[in-house]
């Protein structure tokens, strides 16, 4: 019966996968990826489907508390606030460019050269950290209303890099929520698919300022994934791989898989990706990644934050800290529990993988 349950949540898993492609093979790269119907939406849900999992998220809430909080409401993600700095009120002169205008004041040589505050010594005006972070900052596509634990509490970093600005989104999740497959049923199987206490993804973001157009523009995307990440080159002016909430070539929008939080840049590129195809994605809800100034790790040699306890009430007596930059430690999403061979990587080997 549980066998049963399992392939018929497999299937329509399946099924719903083959609706979604159909659709996004009539679409460009660029365009609105199809939106799964309400019915498609709704995964598995009963306690056979997830067996692997549900004992294991049970042990997270009964250690936690309760699961962990949606960030809308705790933590220290802060809303992405349209506020006027210096050159916002500019007029864009070319609106139907690609890319995002930033204003006189969020330019290679206002930002790179003339000599701006630049507190982690990077090079690169804390200004223009902020102004790019904020208008560059991604549109996560997740599974909210279907158990997978979101909660998470987000970092971010900016340097020069090949004249123009590397992002850097550090999405810190306080938890993985394990894979839920047929195939994790058996000793090896759910010791693999198992949920993890801290989630390191990230996404890098290379912009460019187009001189003609006086627009920041996104040049090259990587996304983590699992063990890996994925690579979005420009194709003409900006990576086609993505579809733009607002505009073309400004921020992009990200597709999280369903309890792994591994990033796509389409729908149909997670269904069945990652480890032996696990991933999924539902799109029930889509979330502005928040963005302020007081989350920026600043730079290795003169970083803003380094160590810190959890800023969400549920974890921060706990006494467990995550670093960022030194010591190596690996990420724990500030939780005081630990699943054996389940572990994530080390923020700090990531931003020092590309270049931070
Ligand atoms: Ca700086
Ligand atoms: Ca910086």
């Amino acid at each position: 019966m549980l066998r049963a349950k399992l392939v018929l949540c497999r299937t329509r898993l399946a099924s719903r996968t083959q609706v979604q492609r159909t659709a996004d093979d009539g679409s460009s790269g660029v365009s609105e990826p199809a939106v799964p119907s309400e019915r498609d939406r709704i995964p598995c849900q009963s306690l056979a489907c997830r067996r692997p999992v549900a004992l294991l998220l049970l042990l997270l809430s009964a250690a936690c508390g309760e699961q962990p909080a949606d960030p809308a409401t705790h933590g220290p993600e802060m809303r992405v606030q349209p506020m006027c700095h210096a050159g916002c009120l500019d007029p864009d002169p070319h609106p139907s460019a690609p890319g995002v205008f930033l204003g006189s004041s969020v330019t290679p040589f206002e930002c790179l050269e003339a000599g701006h505050t630049d507190a982690d010594e990077d090079d690169l005006s804390d200004f223009c950290e902020e102004q790019l972070a904020l208008a560059f900052a991604p549109e996560l596509v997740v599974a909210s209303s279907h158990g997978d634990p979101l909660g998470r509490e987000p970092h971010w970093v900016a340097r020069d890099f090949l004249g123009g600005v590397r992002l850097m989104y550090l999405l810190s999740y306080y938890a993985d929520g394990g894979t839920e497959d047929p195939l994790c049923e058996n000793v090896i199987g759910e010791l693999l698919c198992a949920p993890h206490a801290g989630d390191a993804e990230w996404i890098v973001l290379d912009v460019k300022y187009e001189t003609s157009t006086s627009h920041w523009v996104l040049d090259y995307a990587a996304l983590s994934q699992h063990t890996t990440f994925g690579a979005y080159m420009t194709a003409g002016t900006y990576p086609r791989q993505f579809s733009y909430p607002t505009h073309q070539g400004a921020h992009p929008r990200v597709w999280v898989a369903y309890n792994k939080h591994a990033n796509y840049a389409t729908f149909s590129e997670c269904e069945d990706s990652g480890w032996a195809g696990f991933d999924v994605c539902f799109a029930d809800s889509y979330e502005r990644l928040t963005v302020s100034r007081y989350l920026n790790l600043g730079s290795r040699w003169a970083p803003f934050a380094n160590c810190m306890y959890s800023s969400n009430p549920l974890y921060a007596g706990n006494g467990r800290e995550e670093c960022y930059w030194y010591p190596w430690r690996r990420f724990h999403g500030w939780q005081d529990w630990v699943v054996p061979g389940q572990q994530t990587s080390a923020y700090t080997d990531i931003l020092t993988e590309w270049g931070f």
